[in-house]
C-alpha cells in the first residue's frame, strides 16, 4: 500500500527546504497514475491546509515539444493556489525555488462551471470569459529536474509560480493559429503556434474538464487553467529575461534575481 499522506509530505517539505529529492517510483516502481492523483490531492490539501487557495489548474505536458525534452508522452493536470502567482513585472525570487525553468502558455479564464464528461471544445470556448498570454515557472521538486508520469503528477506537475499577460481578449478567433516567440535574454528560444498544445489549446482544457469530472470535481467559475507549454521550458539564472511575444495576446516578460 502506498503512504499517501507520507509522500505528500515528503513533497511539500522538499518544496519548503528547497531540496532536490529522489524520485517517487525510486522506491515505488510500479506507482499508478490512480496513486500519483491521490498523492498530488494529499499535496495540494497540505497546502490548503497552510492557508494557500486553489486559484486554477493547468495542462502539462500537452505538446510535443514537452514531451520529448522529459521523455514523458502523456499529458497531466495540476491545481494552482494563490502562492502561486507571481504579479506582472514582479522580479522571479531564485533563492525561493531548486533550479526553476520558464515557459510560454495561453490562459484561459473561465466565465461558467465545466464539468466533464462530455465536454468539448466548443464547450470550453462558450465558457471562456477571456484568454490571454502568461508564463509559468516550473521546478520540478526532483533531482536533474527528471521524473516519470508518475512522479511528475505527484509533484503536483511542478508547478511553482505564474505570470500572466497584460490584456485577456475574447476567444472569438482560432487559437491553433495563435503564433508564439518565445526569447531568453533576447535570443530567440522557441516558436511556435497555440495548435501545439494537443492540436488546440480549449482541446486541452476539455480534457482537463473531462479528467476532473471522473473524479467529481468541475472547472470552476473565475479559474485561471494553464493550457499547457507550446515551446520547452528553459532554465533561468540571475538577471535572466525571459520574454514571450504571441499574436492577438500581447507580450509576457519575467526578469530573474538572486
Ligand atoms: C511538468 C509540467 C509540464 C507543461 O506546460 O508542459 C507543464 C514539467 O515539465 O516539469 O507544465
Ligand atoms: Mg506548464
Amino acid at each position: 500500500m502506498t503512504d499517501v499522506t507520507a509522500w505528500a509530505k515528503y513533497l511539500f517539505d522538499a518544496e519548503q527546504r528547497r531540496e532536490p529529492v529522489a524520485l517517487i517510483t525510486e522506491t515505488e516502481p510500479n506507482l499508478t497514475i490512480e496513486e500519483a492523483y491521490e498523492i498530488q490531492e494529499a499535496l495540494v490539501r497540505q497546502k490548503l491546509a497552510g492557508g494557500q487557495r486553489i486559484v486554477g489548474a493547468k495542462l502539462g505536458l500537452t505538446s510535443r515539444a514537452k514531451q520529448e525534452a522529459m521523455g514523458v508522452h502523456e499529458p497531466l493536470y495540476a491545481w494552482l493556489t494563490d502562492a502561486m502567482v507571481l504579479p506582472a513585472e514582479t522580479p522571479l525570487s531564485l533563492s525561493e525555488l531548486i533550479h526553476p525553468r520558464v515557459e510560454p502558455e495561453i490562459v484561459f479564464v473561465i466565465g461558467e462551471e465545466l464539468a466533464g464528461p462530455g465536454v468539448t471544445a466548443y464547450d470550453v470556448l462558450a465558457a471562456t470569459s477571456g484568454v490571454g498570454c502568461g508564463l509559468e515557472i516550473l521546478d520540478s521538486r526532483y533531482a536533474n529536474f527528471q521524473f516519470t508520469l508518475p512522479d511528475a503528477i505527484a509533484d503536483n506537475a511542478s508547478s511553482a509560480r505564474f505570470v500572466l499577460g497584460p490584456e485577456l481578449v475574447k476567444p472569438d478567433f482560432d487559437l491553433s493559429l495563435i503564433g508564439c516567440l518565445f526569447e531568453l535574454d533576447g535570443e530567440l528560444v522557441g516558436t511556435a503556434t497555440g495548435a501545439a498544445s494537443l492540436g488546440h489549446p480549449a482541446e486541452a482544457v476539455a480534457l482537463l474538464a473531462n479528467w476532473l469530472g471522473h473524479r467529481g470535481q468541475s472547472i470552476e467559475r473565475g479559474w485561471i487553467v494553464l493550457s499547457g507549454a507550446l515551446a520547452n521550458a528553459v532554465p533561468v539564472k540571475p538577471g535572466s529575461h525571459v520574454v514571450a511575444t504571441f499574436s492577438r495576446l500581447g507580450c509576457v516578460r519575467l526578469r530573474a534575481i538572486a
